[in-house]
């Protein structure tokens, strides 16, 4: 509580500065130059005080000077929050009397630092966020659970779990060909996303569990998304490759196959599956 009266006292500082700015800006308008107020809740008396036959009058920070001994609120939003480049809040601003404040979206925390929103970690936050047996995802301004499920056996085919995000062939009956084709080895990665990231950008990057074969080849399996593609970082090393920025809310996800290979040829096949959460927003 004590922390989030700082972050407020932060960001009203920084409201204050621009507000002096603005005031001192304002000493030079005329009363006529003036834009026309429609909302007299924004009005308030000045303070006004008359020496010599001549009156003066100034307003608190946060305000104008109006005709008729009045201040005026500044409306910050509406001078600086529609405009690329001199937004003061990342998100949402509301103007209140003499001031403003920024507010996030749900999930997000107003941050220390003015006009930012950093993400909850509802998984740090909140350690039964998912129920028994599914696993907690941070994602940026929300959460997810997830249960990575080895696929179910098939013809001679059987995978078994050996962590929770990965999945183990089992040793294939003698003779049978469609298991040797069958990947080795299953895993499954979760990578949450901020909206409209600049690219290109590496995601992810995959090595072989163990070193076997003289080199892994990386490739992205069935269709794949545009704006993801695999590349090669090194004999043993694969880097998946977000190539064009992704809006959201999106969820995608990729399976990348790595080949070991030896001089002899196709060793055995692993298999990557990856899920891309894209949130909302950019923050
Ligand atoms: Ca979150």
């Amino acid at each position: 509580m004590e922390e989030k009266r700082a972050e407020r006292r932060e960001e009203k500082g920084k409201g204050d500065e621009r507000m002096e700015e603005k005031r001192a800006e304002s000493c030079a308008f005329s009363v006529a130059e003036l834009p026309s107020v429609t909302n007299t809740s924004s009005l308030r008396p000045a303070d006004c005080s008359t020496s010599r036959g001549v009156q003066r009058c100034t307003c608190d920070a946060g305000y104008v000077i109006h005709s008729g001994g009045l201040c005026q609120d500044i409306d910050e939003c509406g001078l600086y929050q529609g405009q690329a480049g001199s937004q003061i809040c990342v998100h949402e601003c509301v103007n209140t009397p003499g001031s403003y404040h920024c507010v996030c979206p749900r999930g997000y925390l107003l941050d220390a630092q003015p006009n930012s929103c950093k993400d909850v970690d509802e998984c740090v936050a909140n350690q039964s966020a998912c129920p028994g047996g599914e696993q907690c995802v941070n994602l940026y301004g929300g959460v997810t659970c997830v249960r990575p499920e080895c696929p179910k056996p098939k013809m001679n085919v059987t995978y078994v779990k050996i962590s929770t995000h990965q999945c183990e062939r089992t040793p294939c009956p003698l003779g049978s060909s469609s298991c040797l084709d069958a990947p080795h080895s299953i895993s499954f990665h979760y990578i949450p996303l901020q909206s409209q990231l600049p690219v290109p950008r590496v995601l992810f990057t995959m090595t072989a569990p163990r070193s076997v074969g003289d080199s892994q080849r990386f490739t992205l399996r069935g269709k794949g998304h545009r704006g993801l593609e695999v590349r090669q970082a090194g004999r043993h090393r694969g880097e998946l490759l977000l190539t064009k920025s992704l809006s959201g809310p999106a969820e995608l996800q990729v399976d990348v196959e790595m080949a070991e290979m030896s001089p002899q040829g196709l060793l055995g096949k692993h298999i990557f599956t990856v899920t891309l959460y894209v949130s909302q927003y950019a923050f």
